[in-house]
């Protein structure tokens, strides 16, 4: 697929507008060993079924519908490649744990998303999604323990923050990260209806890509606070 760069002054409006203006929709690929020209680290977006992936990543491009979204659980079902600049790819993976979906279907979104985290060897880090609202589900923590099996580097993006009083989001922070087992400082509040997290997770993604091309992989980020 072809990239074309855009203009100096392009990038520096976007750049106000809080946008990463050279963001280009690769492809949907099924399976998890899908090869990218060039190849770039990849910062992959994982967590259940309609938690928000698919519109985090659009506000983390600064882009409206880039990555497709809805409603109704189940939308994404392949690894959907983003390209950011000339410098990383973010993947938005499908989502697990969605009990409506047939068997098969769980299960062979299951395989696709173990394969991804366990083999792919250009995974930077994960942005690992978990509702502010509600506790970790059995699905969270069995993705936890692979994602420190694996010892992938993971920033937990809690979404919806809007949907709660302001007063409770640190005691949710408090009560998610320790039911994990993730640092606090790994954690950011995010909500795309307030536009809220969203410079925070770039700045805490492009770290992972840059101790990745530091030392192979294997960083850690802190969540930078806004
Ligand atoms: N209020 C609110 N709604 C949100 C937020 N983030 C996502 N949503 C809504 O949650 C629903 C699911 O969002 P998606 O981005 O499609 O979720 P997903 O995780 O990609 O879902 P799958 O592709 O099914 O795994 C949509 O209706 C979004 O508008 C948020 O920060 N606040
Ligand atoms: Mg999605």
């Amino acid at each position: 697929m072809r990239h074309r760069a855009p203009s100096a002054a392009a990038r520096d409006r976007a750049r106000e507008e809080g946008s990463l203006s050279g963001t280009t929709f690769v492809g949907s690929f099924p399976a998890a060993d899908f090869r990218t020209t060039p190849s770039f680290p990849e910062i992959a977006f994982v967590g259940r079924s309609n938690v928000g992936k698919s519109s985090l990543i659009n506000a983390f491009v600064g882009r409206k519908a880039i990555a497709r979204t809805s409603r109704t659980p189940g939308k994404t079902q392949a690894c959907n490649v983003y390209r950011v600049d000339d410098a990383y790819y973010l993947v938005d993976l499908p989502g697990y744990g969605y009990a409506r979906a047939s068997k098969e279907t769980r299960s062979s979104l299951r395989r696709l998303i173990h394969a991804y985290i366990e083999r792919r060897e250009a995974l930077a880090g994960v942005v690992w999604l978990l509702d502010i609202r509600h506790d970790p589900s059995d699905d969270d923590l069995a993705m936890g323990d692979l994602l420190s099996e694996r010892g992938r580097p993971v920033l937990v993006a809690l979404t919806k923050a809007d949907k709660i009083p302001r007063g409770r989001r640190h005691e949710r922070l408090t009560t998610i990260a320790r039911a994990v087992g993730i640092e606090e400082d790994q954690c950011l509040i995010t909500s795309i209806v307030k536009k809220e997290g969203i410079q925070s997770l770039r700045a805490s993604a492009q770290q992972l890509v840059r101790l990745a091309g530091r030392v192979g992989g294997g960083g850690r980020a802190r969540g930078a606070r806004e």
